[in-house]
């Protein structure tokens, strides 16, 4: 099953919309496998966001990430990378659309709430910044054999 990770970042822990968030990735039937809150340093913000180095947005978002605590979160599913971007919307809240986490709750282009991966080659390298191996777990749900399809499924 694919990876991939999403970010509650500075202005969602302080909007007070973690559970918010969180309930809108839960509820496709993407399964957590691994969370932690944490302050991200200057040197993790330089790493995670090295592709964007050289834009002029570059300093601003860097300064952004670091500004207050943000949550990490795993999640595990079918196309896991391609369904955390569709909930999350486009990159500006304000043409990003209704029913999107980005367009619901927001209207700036950089203060958005939240990170998807863009692909699972970066889930893996993203997923490997913020979590050590051990951190990620392996369990089942009930719930699962009803949200994908498989030659165990009823
Ligand atoms: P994404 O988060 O939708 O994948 P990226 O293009 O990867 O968007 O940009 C990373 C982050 O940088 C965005 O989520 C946003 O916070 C910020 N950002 C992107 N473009 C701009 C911009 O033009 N001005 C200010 N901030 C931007
Ligand atoms: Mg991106």
């Amino acid at each position: 099953m694919e990876r991939t990770l999403a970010l509650i970042k500075p202005d969602g822990v302080q909007r007070a919309l973690i559970g918010e968030i969180i309930a809108r990735f839960e509820r496709t039937g993407l399964k957590v496998v691994a969370m932690r809150m944490l302050q991200v340093d200057n040197t993790l913000a330089l790493r995670h966001y090295a592709v964007h180095e050289g834009k002029p947005f570059f300093p601003g978002l860097i300064k952004y990430i670091t500004s207050s605590p943000i949550v990490a979160i795993v999640l595990e599913g079918r196309q896991a990378v391609e369904v955390v971007r569709k909930i999350m919307g486009k990159t500006d809240g304000a043409v990003s659309p209704p029913g999107t986490i980005r367009g619901d709750l927001g209207t700036d282009l950089e203060r958005n709430l939240v990170h998807g991966s863009d692909s699972a080659t970066n889930a893996e390298k993203e997923i490997n910044l913020f979590f050590k191996k051990e951190e990620i777990l392996s369990y089942t749900r009930d719930v699962d054999r009803w949200i994908t399809a498989t030659k165990m499924s009823p």
